[in-house]
Formats: structure tokens, C-alpha cells, sequence
């Protein structure tokens, strides 16, 4: 039986601001460190050239945002990036790839990319795209601890943003990485011209995954010029209110203030942190965008009190 629906989750959107952080507050303190936040550094191991349309990306070959295509990387240079990340205060390295989903001869690579990055005391993560039968297996045999795959937005939407593959096809990877004991990373993105409503839908989505994603990232669009959702906006305090829902409705995960966070700037940031984000994507880069500088964001953890999580996603506190 669901546990939650979209009107449920929708009265938790439109509640007053200072009631629904309370409510997120209440919760994020009975499960987690409300000071601690996970670090997590990204890197684009196979840019550009993807088969899918998927209207607010960078690296769709449907588009032409001018993005220059990369192989996929050497399994040294990905080494050295997560040593790096490392060195900088990252716990887990996200490996992505812009690709429908992987090959199985990829797969090669991508495991000595995962036992490398595990032997350096790292957790490690994936977004390769759709699985195929028998691929998440070789990847936890690799020693995968997560696998990133999103929701994206709410069902009744996804085809306005994606027409080359369907979302139940997304769940049906995400059930092959929960059989596989991969640990699920799953959220979505707002600012896509959704409503909110649709929103809701989305967490609701989520929410109701059994059990829910340890983690979920949620991102604000980064308009890409040169993709359909160039001029799309969204205010960013429904950034805010979806994180809040998100840590609601998900009291136990992990929620990832997502992609957003130089156009968020350092108030907006604070308000997703008490609206019960504990986690973000850490280093100067997303995939291929920016993302706030190593020293701005210590001067900004500096500022308000936080510190990096220094246990691994598995070992919560919990008060109870
Ligand atoms: N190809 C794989 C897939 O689609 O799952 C992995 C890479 S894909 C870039 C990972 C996620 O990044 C997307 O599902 C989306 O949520 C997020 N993302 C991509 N481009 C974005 C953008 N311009 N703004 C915000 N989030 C974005
Ligand atoms: C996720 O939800 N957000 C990350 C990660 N999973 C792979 C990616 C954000 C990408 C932002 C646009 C870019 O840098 O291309
Ligand atoms: Fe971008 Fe992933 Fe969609 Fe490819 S499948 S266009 S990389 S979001």
C-alpha cells in the first residue's frame, strides 16, 4: 500500500514556510547530525553524444549545446580525480556516463574504476544510465555501493521531457539495482516547467520506492542553452519547499542539495540546510557545469556551523 499520495505530500508543500521547516526540522533532528553534511565529488568519466533527448541535458546528441564529447576516460586519471576528491574531504566519488546505458564490454572498465576508487577507502557511485539484466550484479560484484538513477519528475510529465525511453523503465532499473543489494540514489530535478503539483508527485514517487532511495538528490535546472528548457525557471524557494518534502516524507535518507547551488547562492543554500538537506555534490564541477569552489564552500560551512559527515551512509545516527 503507498504510504503517501500527491495531495498528502502537496499539503505538505503549501504549508507555511516557517510550519514546514519546523516539521523537517523535527524530523531531520530525531534521524540525523542536523550539522553534519555528506560530501560527495562528481566526475564525468564519458561525455556528450547521448542517445536520449532528454530536454534539459547537456550531453543529448538531440541538442546542439556545443558541449565538446569526450571518450570514455582511463581508469588513472579517474583514480587521480578521486584521489583528490578525497584528499579535499569527500567520502564518496560519482562516476557518470552519457549514455542510454552501459555496453556490456564497458563494463570492464567501469568495475576496475569501482574497485580502485573502493580500495582508496571511498564509497562509490554510478550513473550509467538503464541496466540490463545481469549488469547490476557485476557491479556490486565490483564492489558498487550506490547507483544513481532518477525519477526525474512526476509520471504525467515525463514525456514532456523525455520521449526516448519511459519512466517505468527507470523503475525497472532501479528494482534491478535494489535485487542486486546496490544501495539506490534516486531523486529528480525542478525547474523543468512542471507545477507543483507535479512536484509533489515526484517526492510522492519517491517517497513511496520500498523501501525509499538512501539518497536523493534533488536539482534545480541548470538551463543549458541550446536545450528546449533553455528559458525555463523556477523560484527557488520551491527548491526549499521540495527539500523539506523530501526530508518529510523520506525521514531516514540522505537528501542531496543538488545541482542549483551557485544560482541558490550561500542564503539560499542556508534555508535548504534547514529545510533538512544533509548532503551535496562537492568539487568545482558538476558533470558539466560549475558548482560553488572546495573554499567557498568550507567558508561557507565555516558560517553556518556545518561539518562534513565523517561516517559512511550506513552507519546513521539515530536516536532511537
Ligand atoms: N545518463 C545517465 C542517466 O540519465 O541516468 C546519467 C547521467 S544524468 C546527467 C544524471 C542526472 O543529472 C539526471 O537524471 C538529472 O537529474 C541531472 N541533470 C542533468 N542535467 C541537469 C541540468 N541541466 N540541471 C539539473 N540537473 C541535471
Ligand atoms: C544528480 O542527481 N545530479 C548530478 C548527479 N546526479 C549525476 C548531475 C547534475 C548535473 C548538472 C548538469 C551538468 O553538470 O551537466
Ligand atoms: Fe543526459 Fe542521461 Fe538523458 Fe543521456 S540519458 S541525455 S546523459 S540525462
Amino acid at each position: 500500500m503507498a504510504k503517501w499520495t500527491t495531495d498528502t505530500v502537496l499539503e505538505l508543500f503549501e504549508l507555511p514556510l516557517a510550519d514546514l521547516i519546523h516539521r523537517a526540522q523535527l524530523v531531520h533532528r530525531e534521524n540525523f547530525d542536523p550539522n553534519a553534511v555528506q560530501l560527495s565529488t562528481l566526475m564525468s568519466i564519458k561525455t556528450g553524444g547521448c542517445s536520449e533527448n532528454c530536454g534539459y541535458c547537456s550531453q543529448s546528441a538531440h541538442h546542439d549545446t556545443g558541449l565538446e564529447r569526450q571518450r570514455m576516460a582511463e581508469v588513472d586519471e579517474v583514480l587521480g580525480n578521486a584521489r583528490a576528491a578525497k584528499a579535499g574531504g569527500a567520502t564518496r566519488f560519482c562516476m557518470g556516463a552519457a549514455w542510454r546505458g552501459p555496453k556490456d564490454a564497458d563494463l570492464d572498465k567501469i568495475e576496475a574504476m569501482v574497485r580502485g576508487v573502493k580500495a582508496l577507502g571511498m564509497e562509490t557511485c554510478v550513473t550509467l544510465g538503464m541496466l540490463k539484466p545481469g549488469q547490476a550484479e557485476r557491479l556490486k560484484g565490483a564492489g558498487l555501493d550506490y547507483y544513481n538513477h532518477n525519477l526525474d519528475t512526476a509520471p504525467e510529465y515525463y514525456e514532456q521531457v523525455v520521449t526516448t525511453h519511459r519512466y517505468e523503465e527507470r523503475l525497472d532499473t532501479l528494482k534491478q539495482v535494489r535485487e542486486a543489494g546496490i544501495s539506490v540514489c534516486c531523486g529528480g530535478i525542478i525547474g523543468m516547467g512542471e507545477d507543483r503539483r507535479m512536484r509533489a508527485g515526484m517526492i510522492t514517487q519517491l517517497a513511496n520506492l520500498n523501501p525509499a532511495p538512501e539518497s536523493v538528490p534533488v536539482n534545480m535546472l541548470v538551463p543549458i542553452p541550446g536545450t528546449p528548457m533553455a528559458d525555463q525557471q523556477v523560484d527557488p524557494m520551491e527548491m526549499v519547499r521540495t527539500i523539506a518534502a523530501a526530508r518529510i516524507t523520506m525521514p531516514t535518507s540522505h537528501v542531496r542539495l543538488s545541482a542549483g547551488r551557485q544560482a541558490l547562492g550561500e542564503m539560499g543554500q542556508a534555508l535548504c540546510f534547514l529545510a533538512g538537506a544533509n548532503s551535496i555534490f562537492y568539487g568545482e564541477k558538476l558533470l558539466t557545469t560549475g558548482n560553488p569552489e572546495w573554499t567557498a564552500d568550507q567558508a561557507m560551512f565555516t558560517k553556518l556551523g556545518l561539518r562534513a559527515e565523517p561516517v559512511v551512509e550506513g552507519q546513521r545516527r539515530c536516536a532511537h
